[in-house]
This record gives structure tokens, C-alpha cells and sequence, in this order.
């Protein structure tokens, strides 16, 4: 999208809304939450397989064997989404997919499949948006230290080499990391992601390491690719509230947004690590693992847009005596160990009023803040809203249809958010609903559904819900109806 075949979000109506011209409607996915064939044409396990098989870790001992069968069925899957007016699919490649290893040579079977699904894709009109990265490491990689280990970066870069030159001359918007946040923190602190270490020292190297792939990605990408690819990474950023406006409380916002947030736009964005964050974790680690060149290798190439995920804010204090157990509440799932480095002293709130399945508030203002904060604090940078949406408890009714009015009065009021971000400044090119279909919510098993469009485990049916023909509607006319019409 150009300057000139952008225009302003208007108010046609008293009651409808349009977004500008040229915006991307979308939805995403992710490679282990739907693909399965977990074991066919060479894949071999990637550190979701293992967790998966980990007792205790997974609701259910479920794994992403079968998942949504989309390995099977993408063509099937991609008419669905043509059938649902969509201009673009974000997905996921498997790293141990396409290099088994995660080093060496790739597999020829693993990229004619990601080749396979953009022919169809593009054939469609449907824009593919390719993320190199989400969550699956490979286990091999893994087995030689993962993350925290830098050689990890290194083998990243290759990985991105090797995609970029099999689908650069189709694909113009590239996603190096999908919420590294949760790699770092969730997989290394709290445990709750694979591969479920808890060292908080060993999440800080993974966030670097992660930091730095991103930066040797963009490097090989940038080699391969067309000038005319856009790169970026996806962030689930924080859009943290204080609890009150005490010094305290305010401080606590501080911290988190620190080792929450910054900890990932610093590097990519301005090209250092916040001092704040240096200081408040030093008695864990002095930062030592950041190497001479590393910080201009993160930032050589700019992003040519910033991916955001939203789903809630994220409410914060100073720690009381009556808040012992202070990241339970953090809505990232319970552990013994928590995923926020050095930040004891800071307690976490459920806010009041409606939630989710996920047990996370429904907040749209979260929504507008972030796009309105990240316009303020990084000029000129366009944002894509790569991920939002939510899970309820949907089922078929006994005419087989499944009615999700929850769904959609989400969405209406976080698209509602996006425009008024619009209206504010934000350059917002498009949004992508999370997700196209039910899937495999990591540690949460099939038994969370995201989906605009119902799964049926057992028969692999695809059932669209009625969220999936509202958005539809949306997405022909690029118009956000009145909220009494939208539900
Ligand atoms: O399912 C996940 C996705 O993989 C990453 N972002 C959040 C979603 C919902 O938890």
C-alpha cells in the first residue's frame, strides 16, 4: 500500500465505519497448531513434540500429531479462506520440517509442501505473509542448548536463507519470529512452553539469542529477497495498566514493559538495550552474552512493519504481603516459577468485568492504546495487526451450525479499537483474526477454540461459525457495521 491509495478512516453513516483502502484482511495460523503429520516426508520432532509427550505438561497429553490435518487438506483449507473473502493468510513454517536437523541440508519434500500451499494461496488472490518462526524449535537444536545458546541465532540465519530462496519469488511479507516473548519467557522461565526450563538467566540469553536471529534472518532475507519483500517480527506486546497511580504502581509498569516489552523493541527497533532493564536485572546476569556487533546486527535492517499480537491488557502493582504468588496472576498460565525476571516485587490483576475462555478480559481500549503508543514511540513505523482474537466455548448446535455472538462482539469491539487507532494517527495496514480454525492451544490442548472456523476432531469437518461469516462481511465491504447489526 502506497501513501496515495491510502485515505483516512471515515464515518460514512452514524452507524458503520470504513478502514482505509488498501487494508489487509486476514487471518493466521501456525504450523504445529494445525498441521500434523508430525512424522511424514521427513519432519522429525520439534520441542513442541517432546513438551507434548512430557506428562503433565500438555491438558490431556494432547499433541499436535493430527492437529487440524491441514498438512493433508491445505488445498481444501485454502478455498475455505478464499471462500471467506480474505486477502491474505499468515502462516508458519515448520523448521524441522524443511531442515530436520535445524542445520545442514533441506529437505526438498518439506519446502514443496510451503511451496505447494502459496501456489495455491496466490492462485486464489489470497497475499501469503510467511512467519520463519513460531515456536518450534527443533529438538535437535534443543538437545545442544537451545536458545540461550547462541550458536541457536546462527543456525536461524541459515534456516531463513533456506526458506527465502525457496519462496522469496512469491512471498512479499516476511515475519522472522512470531512473540519471541513467550519463546524467551515462557519456554525458559516460567516452563509452561516447551521446552519448559525455568531459569531466569536462561530466558535473558534467550531473548538476546532471539533478538540476534532476528537480526542474522533479516541479513540472509535481505540477500534473497526481492527489494520490494517486507520484513518484519511479531511482538506480543505488553499493554500494561497500572493498578493505581501511586509512584509504586507506576514503577511496577516500569519493570514489566522493561523485560516485557523493550527487551524486544530496544534492540530491533532502536538498536540498544534499555538501561532500565540492564540495571533491574543485574544481580541475575551482567549482559555479558550480548557480544561487540551484536546490537548492529539486530538492527542493520529496519522492519518495514512491526507485527502485533493483542489479546488483553495486562494489569500491574508494587507487591503486597497479600500478593505472595504475584505471576499467577499474569494470565500466561500457572507455574511454580515465574516467566518475569527480577520483578518480585510486582503483582498482577485480573481486571473486572467480561473474559474470555482463556480466562483473559475483554479490553478493546488495550488495543487502541498499544497502536496509539506504538505510533508515539516509533515514528513512521506502519503496524499490522498479525494477531487478536478469542476463545469461547463453542459448539454445534443441533442443526449442526455453530453460533459464537461472544466472538463477534469481540471482534467488533477491537476492530472498532483499530479504527479509532486510525482515526488517532496509527498506521494500521491490516488485521489478521486469530484464527482461521480451531487448533492445538500449546499447553492448553484442543480444549481452547480460537477459530472463525469450528473443528470437529473427530471427522476433521470444517464448520464456519457465524464470527466467520460476520468477518466475512467485513472484510468484502472494509466497513465495521453498527454493534447491534454485528452481532
Ligand atoms: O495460539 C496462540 C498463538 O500461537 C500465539 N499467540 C497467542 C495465541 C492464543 O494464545
Amino acid at each position: 500500500m502506497t501513501a496515495s491509495d491510502t485515505r483516512p478512516a471515515t464515518a460514512t453513516a452514524a452507524t458503520s465505519r470504513h478502514f482505509p483502502s488498501g487494508f489487509l484482511w486476514g487471518a493466521a495460523t501456525a504450523a504445529y497448531q494445525i498441521e500434523g503429520a508430525a512424522a511424514e516426508d521427513g519432519r522429525t520432532p520439534s520441542i513442541w513434540d517432546t513438551f507434548s509427550r512430557t506428562p503433565g505438561k500438555v491438558f490431556e497429553g494432547q499433541t499436535g500429531d493430527v492437529a487440524a490435518d491441514h498438512y493433508h487438506r491445505f488445498r481444501d483449507d485454502v478455498r475455505l479462506i478464499s471462500d471467506l473473502g480474505l486477502s491474505a493468510y499468515r502462516f508458519s513454517v515448520s523448521w524441522s520440517r524443511v531442515q530436520p536437523t535445524g542445520r545442514g541440508p533441506a529437505v526438498q519434500r518439506g519446502l514443496d509442501f510451503y511451496r505447494a500451499l502459496v501456489d495455491e494461496l496466490l492462485e486464489h488472490g489470497i497475499q501469503p505473509a510467511v512467519t520463519l518462526y513460531h515456536w518450534d524449535l527443533p529438538q535437535e537444536l534443543e538437545d545442544a542448548g537451545g536458545w540461550p545458546q547462541r550458536d541457536t541465532a546462527e543456525r536461524f540465519g541459515d534456516y531463513a536463507r533456506i526458506v527465502g530462496e525457496a519462496l522469496g519469488d512469491r512471498v512479499e511479507r516476511w515475519i522472522t519470529l512470531n512473540e519471541p516473548w513467550c519463546s524467551a519467557f515462557l519456554g525458559y522461565g516460567s516452563g509452561v512452553h516447551a521446552p519448559g526450563r525455568t531459569d531466569p538467566v536462561a530466558a535473558l540469553r534467550a531473548a538476546h539469542h532471539l533478538n540476534l536471529a532476528h537480526g542474522r534472518a533479516a541479513a540472509a532475507l535481505r540477500d534473497t529477497l526481492p527489494a520490494r519483500a517486507q520484513l518484519a517480527a511479531t511482538l506480543n506486546l505488553h499493554q500494561i495498566r497500572p493498578l493505581t497511580g501511586s509512584p509504586a504502581d507506576l514503577d511496577a509498569v516500569r519493570r514489566i514493559d522493561a523485560v516485557g516489552n523493550r527487551v524486544f523493541t530496544g534492540p530491533l527497533i532502536k538498536g540498544a538495550y534499555p538501561q532500565d532493564l540492564l540495571r533491574d536485572t543485574d544481580r541475575l546476569t551482567d549482559w555479558s552474552f550480548v557480544r561487540e556487533g551484536d546490537l548492529a546486527a539486530i538492527h542493520r535492517h529496519p522492519l518495514d512493519f512491526l507485527g502485533i499480537n493483542y489479546y488483553a491488557p495486562t494489569v500491574v502493582s508494587a507487591a503486597t504481603d497479600s500478593d505472595p504468588d504475584n505471576a499467577r496472576n499474569d494470565g500466561h498460565g500457572a507455574s511454580e516459577h515465574s516467566p518475569w525476571p527480577a520483578a518480585e516485587d510486582v503483582a498482577f490483576h485480573q481486571a473486572d468485568g467480561p473474559r474470555t475462555a482463556m480466562g483473559w478480559s475483554v479490553d478493546a481500549t488495550g488495543l487502541s492504546d498499544l497502536l496509539l503508543r506504538c505510533t508515539r514511540d516509533f515514528p513512521g513505523l506502519p503496524l499490522l495487526i498479525t494477531e487478536n482474537g478469542a476463545a469461547y466455548e463453542d459448539m454445534p448446535g443441533p442443526d449442526g451450525s455453530v453460533h459464537d455472538p461472544e466472538r463477534i462482539a469481540y471482534l467488533h469491539s477491537h476492530l472498532d479499537a483499530v479504527l479509532k487507532a486510525v482515526d488517532n494517527g496509527a498506521d494500521v495496514r491490516g488485521y489478521f483474526l486469530w484464527s482461521l480454525m480451531d487448533n492445538f492451544e500449546w499447553a492448553y490442548g484442543y480444549s481452547k477454540r480460537f477459530g472463525a472456523v469450528y473443528i470437529d476432531y473427530d471427522t476433521q469437518a470444517r464448520i464456519p461459525k457465524s464470527s466467520a461469516h460476520w468477518y466475512t462481511r467485513v472484510a468484502r465491504t472494509g466497513e465495521l457495521p453498527a454493534p447491534e447489526a454485528g452481532a
